[in-house]
């Protein structure tokens, strides 16, 4: 028998992947969308327009982390083996302009969903996507499971809370529940609000004439920046251990906004000193410093492994740009 999946992000960067690499194994899977008014969803368009695996193997719902009724109803209909917990406000900067509705999602969405959970008589494995902001301002560096959490930002708060409550209904209702701690990832598919890609994509369509300049924050900023597709992988491992736990999954290497620019412009053949410029509206009031990530637990335990490099991964999004933004029949 198939077993069944439950995705709550399906249709972002991760859900997307994590989709495509469960289909690949053979579930069955169920998304949950939100139901705004943006029906954006093309990164799943290739699996809509498949009628082998659309509404066959392939699911999506309505319902939200705040509308606890729909949540229950979807877990209830879909009866998943695993679930794969990804939704949330997810933009840092954001959450210094809509702190309370970033806690409502990002951390009371997880409390739901936990909730649920132990309410069920047979309870699925869960999977929470917790992140490195929960570090903030870190007393070792790099940071594995066991550091100490001092966020910096409401968005790390939120992610704090829900990664100490996923703990807390692992050991006391022993819910075979597991924390990704995951440092950025990034890949094509990452949304245009988030550095890497609005770099990438910029670089793009200034090499294509349709853009003139590119503003930023602080270009000195330092990130661990991993690749995406690597990033489900660890998901999809993590609850396949015989034992529930929480893993890094990092590169464990540094690097600047300003190695971001220089790889993409170099691979488009353009100085970016010509075209890039900062602006204080893209500073942030708070900045976290040096997370860098250990994954040797997740490496060791899980057989976990990165298959992309930091210059690989950013030239292939600028090309991918390239490609999607150049005019068709040129
Ligand atoms: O790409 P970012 O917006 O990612 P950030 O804030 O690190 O968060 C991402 O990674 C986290 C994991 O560690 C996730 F939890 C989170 O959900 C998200 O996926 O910004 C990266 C850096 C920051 O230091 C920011 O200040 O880039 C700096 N930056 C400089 N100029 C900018 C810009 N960030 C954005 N988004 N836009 C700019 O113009």
């Amino acid at each position: 028998m198939s077993k069944i999946a439950l995705i709550t992000g399906i249709t972002g960067q991760d859900g997307s992947y994590l989709t495509e690499l469960l289909l690949e194994r053979g579930y069955v899977v169920h998304g949950v969308v939100r139901r705004t008014s943006s029906l954006d969803r093309s990164r799943l368009k290739d699996l809509y327009a498949d009628s082998e695996t659309y509404k066959n193997r392939l699911f999506l719902h309505y319902a939200d982390l705040d509308d606890p009724t729909t949540l229950r109803r979807v877990i209830f209909k879909a009866a998943p083996d695993e679930i794969y917990h990804l939704a949330g406000q997810s933009h840092v900067g954001l959450s210094f302009e809509i702190p309370e509705s970033t806690c409502e999602m990002t951390a009371m969405g997880t409390l739901r969903l936990l909730e649920m959970i132990r309410d069920l008589p047979k309870k699925p494995r869960l999977f929470h996507a917790a992140s490195s902001e929960i570090f903030g301002k870190p007393t070792d560096v790099p940071q594995d499971e066991k550091t100490s959490l001092r966020p910096v930002n409401p968005y790390g708060c939120a992610k704090a809370f829900a990664f100490q409550m996923v703990a807390v209904y692992r050991d006391t209702f022993g819910i075979f529940a597991c924390n990704g701690i995951m440092y950025n990832h990034e890949s094509p598919r990452r949304g245009e609000n988030f550095v890497t890609r609005k770099i990438c994509r910029a670089a793009a369509a200034i090499k294509l004439g349709i853009e003139k300049e590119l503003s930023l924050g602080d270009l000195s900023s330092k990130r661990d920046w991993g690749d995406a597709r690597d990033y489900v992988v660890g998901m999809f491992l993590a609850l396949q251990h015989e034992t529930p736990g929480d893993y890094v999954f990092a590169t464990g290497e540094l690097n600047s906004v300003e190695d971001v620019v220089r790889i993409a412009f170099e691979t488009v053949g353009l100085d970016w000193k010509q075209f890039v410029k900062q602006d204080p509206r893209f500073m942030r009031p708070a900045e976290p410093q040096r997370l860098i990530g250990n994954p040797s637990k997740a490496e060791l335990q899980l057989g976990w492994k990165r298959t992309r490099a930091f210059t690989q991964l950013i030239a292939e999004m600028t090309l991918s740009d390239l490609e999607n933004l150049r005019p068709t029949g040129a």
